[in-house]
């Protein structure tokens, strides 16, 4: 026996059944042997796809992700990966090899350490054969205790020794870990909580993804309901109360323009299982005549810079909003009337007139077309960019079907996180929302869909460029001919991977064309030309036209 198949043995006793693996010298043969215990393999064309992907698996399965890559290169290619799953707080682990220890010199040596560390990660060197076994499960333990990536870092010529240890592994980190139940909250806290709530008269719920974890969702709407309170979500949490008529979707910059006029009113904000990050609050903006209660295991009083909470109940989510039911008197509805839900049913993300040419599309009657065709039991991934706001507004779409992860604000990740949600929910559809700067950035994995067969569409709202830049720079009055591309044919592009591709010339078309994606299954790309002359009112916001 080597010892990389000791090492393989280790990592399929931590439960990992999927892994995203791109191959090198540094860590081939273990992948080979990971590959033979029966785990799923995905080869993958580019090392940050591979830990992108892990990442959504981790967000969709609630376990670690896992993904291989060699060393050097290998690794460097990580950087943009890695500080975005730390800050989405996603556990994972990455096994990458290390140079031979054996060489005075080896070309892709690089000091590993600095580079992960840099990205908030934990960096393991695994010099010692005998140890492997524990220290890679006692990553796996670090990486769900800490809810973010951790690296190990093997040199291939200690991988590929005899292995000299006891054939035994050690217990699991599973069947090591503090077996615990929610935290309850304290009377104290609840009694001072129920007295805040009481001087209000105006209360919006808002429900992040500690919400979702701990299955609070009925509770938070049993609440809102007692104390004539709307309801309304972080983004990563959007569709937790879908179907309630007085749900005002996601709050913060990408809220619509009735959530926005609601918050504008609030004089009490219940946070529940939320960090109250920068955006989810607008930088202060969405709120600025309401206290804030934050409900949460951890609370803190600053948050991204900011005095986030006024005052704070530490609880577990759902036992923390049960126990205020029970402190609280139940309200007659006022706000919660007809007339209000209503305006939210019909509430349009954006009402601003643009004028656009003719032949292509305002993003946000292709976003109503999809919402109104797309199968509700299909995933959902949102990615990035100025088109990420048009399609936060699909209201019917259930949590459990969506994902977007974008805390390090990169492009370029819905390829992979989309192919993370396959692998985990593997007899689903999914269907992808990107923008065309984001699709090119990792487009060669459109190759890895099609070999591995990966069941996605991917609706491309394609204006021609990078459009956040764009409506920046003219906001600005400065040139955008760095950031106008024009539009690449993406459908021909998809053709010449060996799936399907269509350009949407009329949204007409796209129910019969959805039909018959849903009786097909397979892969495509949908490219739909959008103007750039329609902005959202993010950026109007942000950017008010020069001298206008
Ligand atoms: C890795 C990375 N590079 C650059 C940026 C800056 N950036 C933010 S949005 C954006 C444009 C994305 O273009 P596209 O995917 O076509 O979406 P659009 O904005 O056009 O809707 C760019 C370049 C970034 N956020 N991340
Ligand atoms: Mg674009």
């Amino acid at each position: 026996m080597k010892t990389y198949d000791m090492i393989a043995r280790a990592v399929v006793q931590e439960g990992v059944s999927d892994a995203f693996a791109l191959l090198g010298d540094a860590n081939m043969n273990f992948a080979t042997r990971l590959s033979e215990t029966g785990c799923r393999m995905i080869y993958v064309r580019h090392e940050h796809c591979a830990a992108a992907a892990a990442m959504a698996y981790a967000r969709k399965t609630g376990r670690t992700g896992f993904a291989t890559v060699t060393c050097g290169p290998g690794l460097t290619q990580l950087m943009t990966a890695l500080p975005a799953a730390v800050r989405a707080r996603l556990p994972m682990v990455v096994l990458a090899g290390e140079a031979p220890l054996k060489s005075g010199w080896y070309n892709q040596a690089i000091d590993q350490a600095p580079f992960v560390v840099a990205t908030g990660s934990a960096y393991h060197a695994l010099h010692l054969p005998e140890r492997m076994p524990l220290q890679i499960r006692d990553a796996f333990a670090q990486a769900a205790r800490e809810r973010r990536p951790v690296v190990l870092g093997i040199p291939c010529d200690l991988q590929n020794r005899d292995w000299i240890g006891p054939d035994t592994l050690p217990m699991p980190s599973a069947a090591i870990a503090p077996v615990v139940s929610p935290m309850p909250p304290h009377p104290d806290d609840i009694a001072r909580a129920a007295d805040i709530v009481a001087g209000s008269r105006r209360v919006v719920l808002m429900a992040g993804m500690g919400a979702v974890e701990a299955g609070a969702g009925p509770a938070c709407r049993a609440l809102a309901e007692r104390i004539d309170a709307l309801v309304s979500t972080t983004l990563p949490a959007r569709g937790l109360f879908h179907d309630d008529p007085f749900n005002l979707n996601v709050a913060g910059g990408f809220s619509h323009e009735v959530a926005r006029e609601c918050f504008a009113e609030a004089d009490l904000v219940i946070a529940v299982g939320g960090s109250l990050a920068r955006h989810n609050a607008d930088g202060g903006a969405l709120w600025p005549g309401a206290r804030v209660l934050q409900i949460d295991i951890d609370p803190a009083a600053l948050s991204q810079g900011r005095l986030a909470a006024d005052a704070h109940l530490r609880a577990d989510a759902r036992l923390g909003v049960e126990a205020l039911i029970a402190a609280l008197p139940a309200r007659t509805p006022e706000w919660r009337s007809a007339a209000l839900a209503a305006r939210i049913a019909t509430a349009s993300p954006d009402s601003t007139a643009f004028a656009h040419e003719t032949g292509l599309h305002d993003p946000r009657e292709v976003v109503q077309t999809l919402e109104a065709a797309l199968p509700a039991e299909w995933q959902m991934v949102n990615s990035s960019g100025h088109c990420s706001f048009y399609v936060a507004h699909m209201p019917s779409r259930p949590h459990e079907k969506f994902l977007t992860i974008r805390e390090f604000g990169a492009i370029g990740n819905g390829i992979s996180f989309a192919m993370g949600v396959a692998v985990a929910q593997s007899d689903e559809t999914v269907v992808l929302f990107d923008g065309d700067g984001s699709l090119l950035m990792h487009v060669q994995e459109l190759e890895t869909i099609a070999r591995h067969g990966l069941n996605i569409l991917i609706v491309v709202l394609n204006d021609g460029a990078y459009g956040s830049e764009i409506h920046k720079l003219r906001a600005e009055g400065l040139s955008d001919e760095g950031a106008v591309f024009g539009r690449t044919d993406l459908a021909a592009v998809a053709r010449g991977f060996g799936i399907g591709g269509e350009t949407v010339a009329d949204l007409a078309a796209l129910p019969d064309m959805i039909r018959n994606f849903a009786r097909s299954g397979g892969a495509a790309v949908w490219d739909v030309p959008v103007s750039d002359k329609v902005y959202s009112p993010v950026i109007a916001r942000a950017h008010p036209p020069k001298g206008h």
